[in-house]
């Protein structure tokens, strides 16, 4: 049977969990249940990051013993994943033996291999990222991820061989697909072949918390060493069932932050150790608020155990998907999730359930039997279409999909009016509907498995696989409508009628719009493209750590050279590339044209170059 391994970051424990790591486990969950729905066997890992300093610190901070702290958030963690139905096989904790063990052994090996060796660092410490930073890293002396300035560091350390595997590692990064999306393996790329590749200091000295390295008493394994090698320690590497079964993973999902440690530090520890790569390294974006990232440093979190009181975890579920374009950063707001809970969650799917059912219970009291399909309907439902967007991880676009379905049925019952209809006709419409509803519980199972169950439970059936969404399957249903699915959530601001919608948005579609991804940024170059008098060459800044873009644009009789060079515009940053005579054109500016004047958007001077436009 094909093998499906997929693991998280596991998160820290020197706070509680915060929405941003919901996310991260949704999402896992959500590619784990799919390939569970394939009939793969699946092992999906989670766990938490017990050993790291800044966790120590905290605890001293609440004025508890370290490990009764760790223990306390740990259990959060874990309970937070039951909450979010977080199909998990493992959920491992760094502070157990059996990982403890893993870490030592390949510590120790790596030392008698001379991958290790003992050395003096000296550099600045940054404990949000639990790493040292070069000075290039920082902004005006600050972490740019946590916003707080480093502490220096002075210490006997032992240093891993980072350095010695920069080729090997380069080789893996630009192996397709090894990272993706794109641009998090560009950056990985560019920054490899831009930057030397310094030994890495894996211990500290004399430090109360963290596990011990096995060849110096004094001396702690650093925390990203140690945490990495969660993904083969859960499986009991080297001899274990699991590990030969399951390694070497299929996805380790992560956030953007940590994209470093798992597609470099990670593989040059498993080249040290012989042992195989990780096939693919997935990069997510951040939920923000307002465009910042939600994160216990920054102060702004969301607890997701309270969301989850508040509403139901399947709307949670399904709004991250449906707001958040998997691999970039996107708002999260009560509002879009009221709104996408009322609109299509209770009235698309909740009603479709509930007319179907309430249908075919009251028509067919002793059961409706297989009857001829309206191949009208069921035609609509393009099941490649959504596998094919799951196995490249587009979750928005394969959610979309289903819903196209499920207001295909919902069209359906309008226009055939099957309260209208009587003897075989009425047989075949609530049949094709009844099997419809079917096929939609197993699909949107990965994504709202609560929701998934109970429909199955009103059309008491057992839940199917992938294998079973198929029309005409049941020979009879007797059903029992249960409760709503969705109990709609009372608005309490002003909405606008959707009359009022349909006129003033002259139907772009929302989704759409949300996917064009504006950015501010800086002008930091001007010249005229060498085949076209028109056009200037312009070459953009999108702020620390992302690609420059270079953009054509016709703006020489509005703009001179001097005028644009500075300039802070908004940019269309992922528009697809044109070459325009001979030269690549990566995104387009923002303008207003009145009268055949042009002139470009500019946000006020203390906006940020790589602000999110909204
Ligand atoms: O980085 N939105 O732990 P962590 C989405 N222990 N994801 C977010 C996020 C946000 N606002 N904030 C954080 C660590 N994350 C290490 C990992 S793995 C061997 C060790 C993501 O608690 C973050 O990018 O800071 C990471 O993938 C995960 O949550 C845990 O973050």
């Amino acid at each position: 049977m094909k093998t499906f391994y997929i693991t998280t970051a596991i998160d820290y424990v020197n706070a509680k969990p915060h929405i941003g790591h919901a996310y991260e486990k949704v999402t896992a969950d959500i590619i784990a249940r799919w390939h569970r729905l394939k009939g793969e066997d699946v092992f999906f890992l989670t766990g938490t990051d017990d050993n790291a300093q800044k966790n120590a610190q905290a605890a001293k901070e609440a004025n508890l013993p370290t490990m009764e702290f760790v223990d306390k958030n740990a259990k959060n963690f874990k309970e937070m994943c039951d909450i979010f139905n977080i199909s998990y096989n493992c959920f491992i904790r760094t502070t157990e033996k059996r990982h403890i063990k893993v870490a030592q052994d390949l510590f120790s090996k790596a030392f008698k291999s001379k991958n290790i060796y003992k050395g003096f660092y000296e550099g600045y410490y940054c404990l949000g990222c639990e790493s040292f930073k070069t000075e290039k890293e920082l902004v005006e002396g600050k972490c740019p991820e946590h916003n707080k300035e480093p502490e220096l560091r002075k210490e006997e350390t032992y240093f891993f061989k980072l350095g010695k595997y920069k080729n090997k590692i380069i080789t893996l990064v630009s192996s397709k697909d090894f990272i993706i999306p794109k641009e998090r393996k560009n950056e990985i790329l560019s920054r490899l072949k831009s930057e030397d590749l310094n030994d890495l200091s894996v211990s500290r000295q004399k430090s109360e918390w963290g596990i011990t390295t096995p060849i110096d008493k004094n001396h702690t394994i650093y925390v990203w060493y140690d945490a990495l090698i969660n993904y083969i320690s859960a499986l009991d590497p080297p001899k274990g069932k699991n590990f030969k079964k399951y390694w070497p993973a299929d996805i380790h999902l992560i956030g953007k932050g940590i994209n470093w440690f798992h597609s470099v530090i990670w593989p040059a520890i498993l080249f040290s150790a012989s042992i195989k790569q990780p096939k693919q390294v997935v990069v997510h974006g951040y939920l923000t608020m307002n465009g910042q990232k939600i994160s216990k440093s920054l102060g702004n979190v969301i607890d997701p155990v309270e969301l989850a009181k508040k509403y139901s975890v399947d709307s949670i579920r399904y709004v991250f998907i449906k707001d958040i374009p998997f691999g970039q950063d996107g708002d999260f707001s009560e509002e879009s999730l009221k709104a996408r809970h009322n609109n299509e969650l209770a009235n698309d799917l909740g009603n479709l359930v509930s007319r179907v059912l309430t249908l075919t219970e009251k028509n067919f009291p002793k059961g409706l039997k297989k009857s001829p399909l309206d191949k009208k309907l069921t035609s609509k439902l393009n099941i490649k279409k959504i596998d094919f967007h799951m196995q490249k991880l587009e979750l928005q676009q394969a959610l979309n999909e289903i819903w196209k379905f499920i207001n295909e049925c919902n069209k359906h019952i309008n226009d055939e009016k099957p309260w209208e209809l009587k003897g075989k006709e009425l047989e075949k419409h609530l049949y094709t509907l009844t099997e419809s509803v079917r096929i939609i519980a197993i699909l949107i199972s990965p994504f709202i498995p609560e929701t998934s169950e109970k429909i199955f439970n009103q059309l008491e059936q057992k839940k199917g696989t992938l294998k079973d969404a198929v029309f005409g399957k049941v020979k009879i249903y007797k059903v029992k409508k249960g409760e709503i699915l969705f109990k709609k959530i009372e608005m309490k601001e002003k909405t606008i009628q959707p009359e009022k919608i349909e006129q003033n948005l002259d139907k772009v579609d929302i989704e759409y719009f949300k996917k064009i991804d504006l950015r501010v940024a800086k002008i930091k170059a001007v010249s005229d493209h060498p085949n076209a008098e028109k056009l200037y060459l312009l070459v953009l800044n999108l702020g620390k750590g992302e690609h420059e873009l270079q953009v054509l644009s016709g703006l020489k009789g509005d703009y001179t050279k001097e005028d644009l060079l500075g300039k802070k515009v908004v940019v269309i940053r992922n528009l697809k590339h044109v070459v325009i005579r001979g030269v690549e054109s990566q995104g387009m500016l923002l303008a207003a044209v009145f009268k055949n004047k042009v002139s470009l958007i500019e946000p006020d001077s203390d906006i940020e170059v790589g602000a999110k436009v909204m």
